[in-house]
């Protein structure tokens, strides 16, 4: 019984620190929200795509539904430059229906390695918010 509780507790510390990695949480101050993000493929330098999902969520931490699709770029602020445009999707549910303040973002071509800002904006009736999570790309 001893054994059993200490090999949950293994298994529990490598699951929160995998997730730890793969997660962030991004708050959007001015508007209230919160997005979980997730990188769904890489994040990784081109030609390989990097593909992110962003779920956004109000106070309550349930999921919301933007007015707008949220606006991402990349930027790599040591060189003064961007790379091109990024595409948003929509995400389904196994049933095909749209899931709530979820969105997929595509397109996303780190063109070098080094140091990058993520940049996502989003737009609300209380305003607009801007968050950048800086990304290293090896
Ligand atoms: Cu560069």
């Amino acid at each position: 019984m001893k054994q059993l509780k200490w090999c949950f507790f293994v298994i529990s510390v490598l699951v929160s620190s995998l997730s730890f990695a793969e997660e962030k949480k991004l708050i959007f101050k001015e508007v209230s929200l919160t997005a979980k993000m997730v990188w769904e493929k890489g994040p990784g330098v081109s030609p390989a795509e990097s593909v992110l999902q962003l779920e956004f969520m109000n106070s309550e931490l349930m999921p919301f539904e933007l007015e707008n699709l949220p606006q991402v770029s990349i930027w790599m602020p040591d060189m003064g430059h961007g790379s091109g445009p990024t595409s948003v999707q929509r995400v389904l549910d196994e049933n095909g229906n749209i899931r709530v303040g979820v969105y997929k973002i595509r397109n996303i071509y780190f063109i070098m390695s080094g140091f990058w800002e993520l940049r996502v904006a989003v737009q609300s009736q209380s305003g607009t918010s801007k968050v950048v999570v800086p990304v290293e790309i090896y």
